[in-house]
């Protein structure tokens, strides 16, 4: 049961995803990119391994923080996210919105065993590393925190600040 409403949750997102991805990124006027901030879609894309421009390490430990908490990418990038888990605990870094992110911080703690695996996220155990490969496509201000029960709300989260 629990499987089956997180399974609709993304089916729901991925279709919204792909509808705004169908309209293409480049030309459209400013109030539909403004709107389409709203959603996943806004920060990008799954990134192509094979296109990568820059691999970004990311360390999360138990202290419930990112270092770094904030970075700077330009609009475009394909990169590639080194996820390393230093602390003695699962951690995860998910990109969305910050809106997106407290709603799944939110239903995470109704079923904290809950497991996914969406592109725009990455679990890794503790000691171990991860990756995350992700293209920005539109400038702006993005969000990105760790679900795991508790950590969201411990402060886990940072931001990608995307430059044209
Ligand atoms: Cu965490």
């Amino acid at each position: 049961m629990k499987r089956l409403i997180m399974a609709s949750a993304i089916a729901a997102s991925l279709v919204f995803a792909a509808g705004a991805m169908a309209h293409g990124d480049e030309e459209h006027g400013k109030k539909e990119e403004q709107s389409a901030e709203d959603h996943a879609a806004a920060l990008g894309k799954p990134g192509d391994p094979r296109k990568v421009t820059r691999s970004v390490n990311v360390e999360m430990n138990d202290a419930m923080r990112f270092r770094p908490d904030s970075i700077r990418v330009k609009r475009g990038e394909t990169i590639r996210f080194i996820v390393r888990n230093t602390g003695k605990v699962k951690h995860e870094m998910v990109l969305g919105t910050i809106e997106e992110l407290k709603e799944h911080a939110e239903m995470m703690r109704k079923f904290p065993e809950m497991e996914h695996a969406d592109p725009n996220q990455v679990s890794v155990e503790p000691g171990m590393t991860g990756e995350l490969i992700w293209r920005f496509t539109r400038a702006g201000t993005f969000d990105f925190a760790c679900l795991v029960p508790g950590h969201f709300e411990a402060g886990m989260v940072g931001k990608v600040r995307v430059g044209r």
